[in-house]
């Protein structure tokens, strides 16, 4: 059984679904210059917002103005909290103000007293791929020692202002997606810096994932100063990493590879930098990376106090021949996994994993779990009479969510919550597309930004809301339809 407790939601991230860009004094953000994109063409990030650019994260879904609307309608599903981001561009639109603004301040907390109208807690990432372009203009983003003290500055301000109105929280979103670190894309939504510009790429990554580290670990220090009531979560991007076979050599290669992009949760729960992390850096003459006695005292007093993760799917690697050290790069040591489907976008579809993932992650830090993001990118027919028959989804969601109650109930994990990936729809983050579809909730807007985003429920919307109200047990029905 689930907690009694237990944390219904769904996800979103400001960048994703707020739009308004230029309201309410904020600034250009990493995501405000990224192009659209699709299942086969990859976003450019411009120099600057350029003009004849198509930029679909200027306008998104204009939560912004409809956040009211989109809040009473998870309230209907019964949400026991949303999980959002704050964009940093609203508080501190440069990054590098003396002072936050005040109007960005102000919509948060019109945005959480609305949750808190109907009894939602919100869940808060405090940075999910949208970190102030000037930031990455002027000072190189995570790649340079000052963004530690610049991101502390914006930390304390939302610790300090929310206080009472947000307990639980999140540093970085899926900081360790920048484990693929051969084009600038995870490096700018991660880091805010462009790898491609430094001299060695992959010991560029490290170094800033390390100031990432230590800024986040002074966050989660701050936070529980500020607020003893506070819980403080760390949001890795889950996707076990299987061996293709038996094969030693391809054990010790997804061993090799699950440390490349796991060592993040081993300093964020841990407090120290793994050893086998440590040689590897010396194995690849990185020389030494800059971390003070300092920066060590802080990150084993930061650590998280539960594992937030997403998980929508699973990899699997292979050892090739030659690669005695068990290098792994994740641009090219991954294979097809011939067990599982895979969604329209190729990711395989694989419920099991999950509970792999649950079954790991507690082992390893034995710390509460919470499944921040799950779902399927799908295309979605809207029918003549205006319903949406995301069968797909429900079953996706289905059998995710039977895996993490088997994880739960037979192998003892202990979880707080779920929160599918999206609440409603949103723009994609790695294509920028409208269409690749998440919500329970749709938005009447297309690729070509077409529609008047008008919001109505998919067939989802009623079949969730029967699994909150049943608090997971009940899978099949759905609540009835108004
Ligand atoms: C995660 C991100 C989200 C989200 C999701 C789905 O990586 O945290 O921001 O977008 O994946 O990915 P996509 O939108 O690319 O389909």
């Amino acid at each position: 059984m689930l907690r009694e407790d237990f944390l219904w939601g769904g996800a979103v991230a400001a960048h994703q679904i707020e739009g308004g860009w230029q309201e309410g004094g904020k600034g250009i953000s990493i995501a405000d210059v990224m192009t659209a994109g699709d299942v086969n063409t990859a976003r450019r990030i411009t120099d600057g917002v350029m003009p004849g650019e198509n930029y679909p994260n200027h306008e998104a879904t204009d939560f912004y103005h409809h956040y009211k609307e989109d809040i009473a309608l998870l309230a209907e599903m019964g949400f026991k909290c949303f999980r959002t981001s704050i964009a940093w561009t609203r508080i501190y639109p440069n990054g590098d103000e003396e002072e936050p603004n005040a109007e960005g301040l102000k919509f948060y907390d019109d945005l959480f007293d609305e949750c808190k109208k109907y009894g939602i807690e919100p869940v808060v990432t405090l940075s999910h791929f949208e970190m102030p372009y000037n930031f990455y203009k002027k000072y190189n983003g995570f790649a340079n020692r000052k963004s530690i003290e610049l991101f502390e500055r914006y930390a304390r301000t939302c610790f300090e202002h929310f206080k009472g109105k947000v307990k639980i929280w999140m540093t970085f979103n899926e900081i360790n997606n920048q484990t693929d670190w051969h084009s600038d894309h995870h490096s700018m939504q991660d880091s805010g810096f462009k790898v491609s510009e430094s001299e060695n790429m992959e010991k560029a990554m490290y170094q800033a994932a390390l100031y990432e580290l230590v800024a986040s670990a002074r966050a989660v220090k701050m936070a529980h100063e500020i607020d003893p009531e506070n819980k403080v979560g760390c949001m890795l991007a889950f996707c076990p990493i299987y061996p293709y076979s038996c094969n030693p050599r391809d054990i010790m290669e997804a061993t090799s590879a699950m440390q490349k992009r796991y060592w993040f949760g081993d300093v964020h729960a841990r407090g120290f930098i793994p050893e086998y992390i440590q040689a590897y850096w010396k194995r690849m003459g990185f020389g030494e990376m800059d971390i003070t006695e300092q920066d060590l005292i802080d990150l084993s007093q930061g650590t998280v106090d539960y594992i937030g993760f997403s998980y929508y799917m699973s990899f699997v690697t292979k050892w090739k021949e030659g690669n005695d050290g068990y290098i792994y790069k994740e641009w090219e040591d991954l294979v097809s996994n011939p067990f599982v489907e895979k969604t329209a976008w190729g990711w395989a579809v694989d419920p099991e994993g999950l509970r792999y993932a649950l079954n790991w992650l507690y082992d390893r830090y034995h710390l509460p779990m919470f499944i921040v993001e799950n779902g399927m990118g799908a295309y979605d027919k809207v029918e003549e009479d205006g319903s949406i028959k995301d069968t797909y989804r429900v079953d996706y969601l289905k059998k995710h969510i039977k895996a993490m109650k088997a994880a739960v109930d037979e192998d003892g994990v202990d979880l707080m919550g779920y929160t599918p990936w999206a609440a409603i729809d949103i723009v994609s983050a790695s294509t920028g597309e409208m269409d690749k579809r998440y919500g329970f909730v749709h938005v009447n807007k297309n690729n070509a930004g077409e529609g008047d985003m008008s919001r109505s429920k998919k067939d989802s919307f009623y079949w969730y809301k029967n699994v909150i109200a049943t608090n997971g047990e009940d899978l099949e029905s759905y609540a009835p339809k108004d």
